[in-house]
């Protein structure tokens, strides 16, 4: 059994009431780990200490390039540790072993890139419409950072939040995921190698109540980072109304894959089955409503099901293995529900549908491909966090577009295509936060990512990720060799 830690203000320890909770291996049923469920005084706990380390000590003495130094240093040890913090990403969450090592190995990049901007976020002198005024702008640190952070990329959407929030000069407090604490308590200790100053970084874990809603609603809080589901996040808007803070929300989708007649149809394939089946569809921006030009509908969906059919399914840590299990037995069970009553509401069910035989223990679910006469259909509407792909037929451009709005979502959008002009006119007309052209699920740091609509708000990585964890402060120098004018003399 592994047993993880709490790391707050610089020191590993249990929760305050020494409570532990267990977190099952998705790929064979097992409990493997346990992890302290953080109480209300432990948040506290975490919040003072970042708030303390805001403001005192060593972290607001550091110049911005030094502050550099420490992020590029972390970097580092996260690609020395990478493979290792794969293989407990994978084992915790189910997610595939060799997706899980690559993410953490370009995780160090994301590390990099905000390293590389922390002495380059900067102000403006402003040309003042007074005289005998000089008036400048700089770009000051929020303050105390929630960092909440869900199961299926836990590493990956830690650094899209820790990355920006210190290289602007904030402290954080890091929620990892009850449904998979492992990653980010054992990051823990790799934060704890890089010798930020105590406080700097802390990592907590532990259930929405008490330890989700104490953090978010916490007065000394002054930005919340959530990545989760959408019903979660209306509690964490609605918990901010204590402290007012600022949130930053990136909610998942329903996103929109557009195949037209004329589209590389290999590529458009390869498009929708990694949308669809990477991550074994338990991905924020999974391109769960595939739409199809007439003219290649049938071609498309029968070589969609051919390569759905042979997709090695098994134990996520196999190097041959091309899908895992789903994180969650909960999860698993919704997507039952929700294919079920999909078919009964006249979805054809191409493929799939079914647990995989001979994969008892884990919560593993078949690559599933329903055809979908319209959107009236469930699984076309809410988002399955699962390997379930809907096809629906479309006749022209405009018709495609509309269906690709139909939604409360708006994260991701794939468009395939040869036409360059109706790439212009669709990525335009399409109301999502990313759009991708002949090509799908491809992030970067250097690229703004996060949603419209019910995906979200705010921004994750590129510049605008900085902007996100800073806040504005205005300075009034006056230059006049006259002091103030009094300001009840009457000229
Ligand atoms: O996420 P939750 P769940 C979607 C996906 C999935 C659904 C539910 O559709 O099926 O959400 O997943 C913390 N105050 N996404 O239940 O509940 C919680 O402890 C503050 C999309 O796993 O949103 C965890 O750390 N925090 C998605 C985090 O919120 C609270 C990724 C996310 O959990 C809280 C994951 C509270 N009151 C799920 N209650 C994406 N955008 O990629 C819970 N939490």
């Amino acid at each position: 059994m592994n047993e993880y830690q709490l790391y707050i203000d610089g020191e590993f320890c249990e929760a305050s009431d020494g409570n532990r909770f267990e977190s099952t291996n998705p790929a064979t049923g097992e409990v493997w780990a346990t992890a302290p469920g953080a109480t209300e005084a432990d948040v506290d706990r975490a919040v003072r200490a970042a708030k303390r380390a805001l403001t005192e000590g060593d972290w607001p003495a550091l110049t911005a390039t030094q502050r550099g130094r420490l992020l590029y240093r972390l970097a580092d040890l996260v690609a020395e540790a990478a493979h290792d913090l794969g293989s407990i990403e994978t084992t915790d969450s189910g997610k595939l072993a060799a997706e899980t090592r690559a993410q953490s190995a370009y995780v160090a990049d994301y590390y990099r890139y905000f390293a590389g901007l922390a002495d380059k976020i900067q102000g403006d002198t402003l040309p003042i419409d007074k005289p005998d005024l000089h008036v400048f702008t700089t770009r000051e640190p929020v303050g105390v950072v929630a960092a909440i952070v869900p199961w299926n990329a836990e590493m990956f959407l830690t650094a899209t939040k820790v990355g920006p929030a210190l290289a602007a000069g904030n402290t954080v407090v890091i929620k990892a995921s009850e449904v998979a604490p492992a990653p980010l308590l054992a990051f823990a200790r790799v934060i704890d190698e890089v010798g930020f100053p105590p406080g700097v970084v802390n990592l907590i874990t532990g259930f929405g109540e008490p330890c989700g809603r104490a953090l978010t609603s916490h007065p000394m809080v002054d930005k919340v980072a959530f990545t989760g589901g959408v019903e979660t996040a209306r509690h964490v808007v609605a918990n901010t109304v204590h402290n007012l803070a600022p949130v930053t929300l990136e909610l998942g989708g329903k996103s929109p894959i557009l195949v037209f007649d004329d589209a590389d149809f290999e590529g458009a394939v390869n498009g929708a089955i990694a949308g669809n089946f990477g991550a074994s569809g338990q991905s924020c921006v999974a391109g769960s409503r595939v739409f199809v030009q007439s003219g290649i509908h049938d071609e498309f969906v029968a070589e969609v099901v051919r390569r759905a059919e042979q997709i090695r399914i098994g134990d996520p840590l196999a190097d041959d293995t091309q899908m895992g299990p789903l994180a969650t037995v909960a999860q698993r069970d919704r997507i039952e529900d929700v294919v079920a009553e999909s078919t009964a509401q006249g979805a054809t069910l191409h493929t799939g549908g079914r647990r995989p035989e001979g994969l008892d223990d884990g919560w593993y679910y078949q690559p599933t491909v329903l055809g979908c006469p319209d959107q009236d259909v469930r699984s076309t509407r809410v988002e399955l966090f699962g390997p379930v792909m809907s096809v629906l037929r479309f006749d022209t451009e405009d018709e495609a577009v509309t269906m690709a709005n139909d939604t409360e979502f708006g994260l991701g959008a794939g468009v395939f295509t040869r036409d360059v002009s109706r790439v212009h006119r669709v990525s335009r007309a399409i109301r999502s936060g990313i759009v991708w052209v002949n090509t799908y699920r491809a992030v970067s740091p250097i690229a703004p990512f996060g949603g419209f609509g019910d995906s979200g708000s705010g921004r994750e990585a590129g510049m605008d990720a900085i902007h996100e964890f800073t806040t504005t402060k205005t300075v009034w120098i006056n230059t006049s060799t006259e002091p103030m004018a009094n300001p009840f003399t009457i000229r």
